[in-house]
Order: structure tokens, then C-alpha cells, then sequence
């Protein structure tokens, strides 16, 4: 057989193979695959007191679970943001999409960010994970990766309640068995002081070996937050990185002020004290401290206004809202350009999104901090992923093994986390009402 002929075999075999529903490897569903159903399960799984300038989390955090079915057989998987409003647009979307190829979800992509952006991130991740399996790839390499083979993340401290604490397990939202003698969620404590904070910091550090750590601050008066930071500085000792956010609940005043005394310890990036792109410029001059956002720079319309106005060094990712997987590797050149370095922002979340977050920073050369994650206060038995949560090890986790996202959803834990999200009436993110449970009078004015 001369090139020519042989050529025209191969190409014989592979028209056969596509039109019997096979790919090159053998399995059976690629080109096309074509999406015949969506399942959308809406989960509460429990987390922690922990606070924030939004207040205090809720018993439980709300999230959008997504199998999106081919006609192969192949079931894509997808997690996004929770709530009642994300539900009703997954349900809109699985209208737009059923009949159509999921590896071209592209073409569907600008009609379900019409519908919203946590939509759109929820089934762009499922059929990638669907295109994944089909082809025997992991997401990683879909994306043109992997850089990396791991990604290294940061312990991402909050200051909170104790988990059993009475005003709190009298919430009546609560379903699970946490308020039993010795079964409170997790036995970190509270934490309100900056010695508890460094207490916190070292246990994290004992635990899953970080090497980065981020105060989530916005909660107690600015001073006693500079001196936890103070107080983990110490603790950690030399090679530790340390991060502040306020969540844009300080004033400029204050912001300016606490910004100068950061200037002796080991900051990484002072992230969003402050409102708006104009107040995070002057925070940014007046200081001369690296500072990051994911409040006010969270899509592309918001890029012209920034490289104008220079709020920020360090952008941080969310595949969530900020155009799906595409969407943050699109910023990677753009974080070029502006000369920004890349993190990833995070909410609580299950083992997918944590899948999804490692697959994403293994495929985004620019993505070089260590990445946010709340995984470590999903209590160890609650994940919906089948098996064990996915290893942190000296603060990194490595890229699943394993085609797609790597991840299999474990559907008992799935029927539970529903059944307790029909139950307990959750419906979207009230952390102030949580706050009013033990502090009535909370109001989270600016400090
Ligand atoms: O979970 O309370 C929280 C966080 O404050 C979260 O809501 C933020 O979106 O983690 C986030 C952040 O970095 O701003
Ligand atoms: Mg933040």
C-alpha cells in the first residue's frame, strides 16, 4: 500500500468510526456528542460560623450540582454557585442545550451567559468533563495543558465562632446530628483573637503543609486584625506569605493606615480593603502596596477601566463568574499585558469545583500564586465526590488522574445533600441574618 492509499484508509476507518459513534481511542460517544438531558440537583452541605464583612455563614452553603447526559452514554459533570435563582437558569440552559454537540460549547456559550454567568460555568464544566471521558482526556490537557502537574494553594483563615455554640445550633434550619454530644462540625474552635488566629494559622500549616495564608478580615476593629497578622507572622516564622482581606468593609482612612503598618511584615498582596476600582488606585498609591482583587475587576467590561485607573497587581481567577474555563484562560494574556499576576478566588465548594480550580491553574501558565480554596472547611465526610475529599499535601494538590475532570459524584451523598437543602429551606447566602443570631444588633458598617 503506497502513502496515498494508505491515507485514504486511515480516513475510511475514521468516517466508519465517527458515524458508529467512536473516536480514535475507541470509546465509544465522541464526535459528535451530543447532549440529551440535564440534571440539575441543588445541595446544602454543611459549613462552619465562619465571618466575613457579609456577617457569619449559614449552617449549611448552597450549591448547583450539573450531570449533563450524551447520547454516547457519557455523563459530564459540573459544579457551580448555589441558589434558588442559579437553579431556575440551569433549568433554562438544559432547554438550550439538549440536541446540541457538547464539545461545541462554544456555540451555545453567549445564550447561557445571557441567562448568567454561574449558569454558563456550570454546564461549560460538565461538558468538558464529557469531553474528557469521551476522548480519554483529562480537562487539564483540553485546555492545552498541563503547565503544571501541581498547583499549590492558601490556607484561608477566618475568624469565627466555636461550631457549637448555642445560639447557633439552635438555628432551625439545622438537619443534621452536629448539636450531639461530641459531634459539633469541627473542633477548631473559636476564634476571635489574634493569638487564636495564630493558633489557627499553625494548625492549618501542621495539617495540609501550607505556605500561604490569607486573613479574611472585615470582622473585628482593623487594629486587632494587624495584630493577627502580626501574631501569625510570628508564629510562622520566616518563608511564610500572608494575605489580607477586608472585603471593601474599611474606609479609605483606615485602609491607608493599617496599609502602612503592613509594610513590616510579609505581605503577599493586600486584596480589596476598599470599594471600587478609583479608592483601590489611592489605596494602591498611597501605600505602594501590591494589592489584589475579586471585587472589583470580576469581567471583561471592568479590564478598560483598570488599566486606566491601575487598582490592582494581582488579579484573582473565578471560573464561577468570570467567563467560565475560557474565560480565565482568555486573562492570562491579558494579565500579561497589564502586568498582573493570577490567583483564584474562591466561595465554599465541593470536591468538583476543587477539581476544576486545580485543572484550571494546571493549564494557566500565568497563575502562579497559590490559589484561595474554602475545601479544608468542608467537613472531611459531607463532599459529594465518591471516595476520600482530594489530598492537600504540603499545600498543594496535584491534578486528578483520570479522563475529564478526574472525579466521579457519589450519588448517595448527592440524594443527601438534596434532601437536606428540600429541608432546610435555604434558598440563597444570608450571612447577616446568621450574624443577628448571636450579635442582634450587627449592622457591617464600614470600619
Ligand atoms: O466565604 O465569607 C466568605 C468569603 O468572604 C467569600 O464570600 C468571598 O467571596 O472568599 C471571597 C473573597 O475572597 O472575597
Ligand atoms: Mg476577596
Amino acid at each position: 500500500m503506497n502513502r496515498r492509499q494508505w491515507i485514504a484508509a486511515q480516513a475510511a476507518a475514521l468516517a466508519g468510526a465517527t458515524a458508529r459513534g467512536e473516536n480514535q481511542t475507541g470509546v465509544q460517544g465522541a464526535a459528535p456528542l451530543t447532549i440529551t438531558g440535564v440534571t440539575v440537583t441543588p445541595v446544602a452541605l454543611p459549613d462552619p460560623p465562619l465571618l466575613a464583612a457579609s456577617g457569619c455563614h449559614g449552617p449549611y452553603f448552597l450549591r448547583n450540582i450539573v450531570e449533563l447526559h450524551t447520547d454516547g452514554g457519557v455523563v459530564g459533570i459540573g459544579e457551580t454557585h448555589g441558589g434558588e435563582r442559579v437553579t431556575a437558569a440551569l433549568a433554562k440552559a438544559s432547554e438550550i442545550v439538549v440536541g446540541q454537540n457538547a464539545f461545541a460549547y462554544r456555540r451555545f456559550a453567549p445564550a447561557l451567559k445571557a441567562l448568567s454567568e454561574s449558569c454558563y460555568a456550570g454546564i461549560e464544566l460538565a461538558c468538558l468533563d464529557a469531553c474528557g471521558r469521551a476522548t480519554g482526556r483529562r480537562l487539564c490537557e483540553l485546555l492545552g495543558g498541563p503547565v503544571r502537574e501541581e498547583v499549590e494553594f492558601a490556607a484561608y483563615l477566618f475568624f469565627r465562632y466555636a461550631a457549637d455554640r448555642k445560639e447557633l445550633l439552635a438555628d432551625r434550619r439545622i438537619l443534621d446530628d452536629r448539636a450531639s454530644a461530641g459531634r459539633a462540625l469541627d473542633a477548631w474552635g473559636e476564634v476571635r483573637t489574634p493569638d487564636a488566629m495564630a493558633d489557627l494559622a499553625e494548625g492549618f500549616r501542621k495539617r495540609w503543609g501550607f505556605r500561604v495564608f490569607k486573613l479574611k478580615a472585615g470582622v473585628l476593629p482593623p487594629e486587632i486584625e494587624l495584630a493577627a497578622l502580626g501574631a501569625m507572622a510570628e508564629r510562622l516564622g520566616e518563608g511564610c506569605l500572608l494575605r489580607i482581606d477586608p472585603n471593601a468593609r474599611w474606609k479609605a482612612e483606615t485602609a491607608v493606615r493599617i496599609g502602612q503598618a503592613l509594610k513590616s511584615l510579609p505581605l503577599e498582596y493586600y486584596e480589596d480593603p476598599v470599594a471600587g476600582q478609583a479608592a483601590m488606585a489611592e489605596v494602591r498609591a498611597a501605600t505602594g502596596l501590591p494589592m489584589s482583587t475579586n471585587m472589583c475587576v470580576t469581567r471583561f467590561a471592568h479590564l478598560a477601566e483598570a488599566f486606566r485607573l491601575r487598582p490592582i497587581d494581582v488579579l484573582l481567577c473565578d471560573h464561577h463568574y468570570f467567563g467560565g474555563m475560557l474565560g480565565c484562560l482568555a486573562l492570562g494574556p491579558v494579565a500579561d499585558a497589564a502586568g498582573w499576576r493570577l490567583s483564584q478566588h474562591s466561595n465554599s465548594h465541593c470536591g468538583v469545583t476543587m477539581a476544576a480550580m486545580i485543572h484550571l491553574a494546571s493549564s494557566l501558565g500565568q497563575l502562579t500564586l497559590a490559589s484561595d480554596t474554602h475545601y479544608p472547611w468542608l467537613p472531611d465526610d459531607a463532599d459529594i465526590i465518591a471516595g476520600p475529599k482530594l489530598p492537600i499535601r504540603d499545600g498543594h494538590m496535584r491534578v486528578p488522574d483520570g479522563p475529564g475532570l478526574g472525579i466521579e459524584l457519589d450519588h448517595d451523598r448527592l440524594a443527601r445533600a438534596h434532601e437536606i437543602y428540600e429541608r432546610c429551606g435555604m434558598r440563597t447566602r444570608d450571612d447577616a441574618g446568621t450574624m443577628r443570631l448571636v450579635e442582634p444588633g450587627w449592622t457591617g458598617d464600614k470600619l
